[in-house]
C-alpha cells in the first residue's frame, strides 16, 4: 500500500530520494505524479523559483521517496518561462531520478528531451505513456 504525506517545505539537500517528473505539456505527468503519490500531494513554494510545484513524500515497504510534478515543456534548452523553471529546478536542487513521461504515440515528436536528458549524464527514465492512444492508433513501439 503507498501512503503519501504532504508538506509546505523542500529541503535543498536530499537526505530523501527525490524523483522528479518531467516532459512535454500534457503527457500525464500529472496523472501519473497523482497516481503514484495516492493523489495527496501538496503544493510547495521553492526557494528560488518563480512558481508552485507539487511535491509529495510517498512511503513503502518502509522507505519514503519525494517526488515532484514539473511545468510541462518542449526543450530542455528553450527559453520560454515554463522551460526557464524546469532548467532552474535541474541546477538548483538535487535529484536522483528524473522520469520523462512521453506520449508513446508521439515518439518522433516528443524524444528531444529524452535525448537532452541523456547528453547531460542525468540519471532518467522514459515511461511510455498513453498506452491506449498507442493501441487506438496501432502504432508499434521497438522499446
Ligand atoms: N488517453 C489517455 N489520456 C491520459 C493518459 N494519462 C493522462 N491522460 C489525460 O491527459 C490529459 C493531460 O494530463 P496531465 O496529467 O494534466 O498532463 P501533464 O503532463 O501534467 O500536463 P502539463 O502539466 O500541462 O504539462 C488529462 O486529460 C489526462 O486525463 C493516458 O494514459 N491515456
Ligand atoms: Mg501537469
Amino acid at each position: 500500500m503507498i501512503t503519501a504525506e504532504t508538506g509546505k517545505t523542500i529541503q535543498t539537500k536530499n537526505e530523501l530520494p527525490r524523483i522528479v517528473f518531467i516532459g512535454q505539456p500534457n503527457t500525464g505527468k500529472s496523472t501519473f505524479f497523482n497516481r503514484v503519490t495516492n493523489a495527496t500531494a501538496g503544493v510547495a513554494n521553492w526557494p528560488g523559483l518563480t512558481v508552485d510545484f507539487m511535491q509529495a513524500k510517498v512511503e513503502r515497504d518502509g522507505k519514503t521517496v519525494e517526488f515532484v510534478d514539473l511545468p510541462g515543456i518542449y526543450d530542455l534548452d528553450g527559453f520560454t518561462e515554463d522551460e526557464k523553471v524546469v532548467q532552474d529546478f535541474l541546477q538548483q536542487y538535487n535529484f536522483d531520478l528524473v522520469v520523462c513521461v512521453v506520449n508513446a504515440s508521439q515518439i518522433d515528436r516528443q524524444i528531444l528531451i529524452p535525448l537532452q536528458l541523456k547528453k547531460l549524464g542525468i540519471p532518467s527514465l522514459v515511461a511510455l505513456n498513453m498506452a491506449d492512444e498507442v493501441k487506438r492508433f496501432g502504432v508499434k513501439i521497438n522499446t
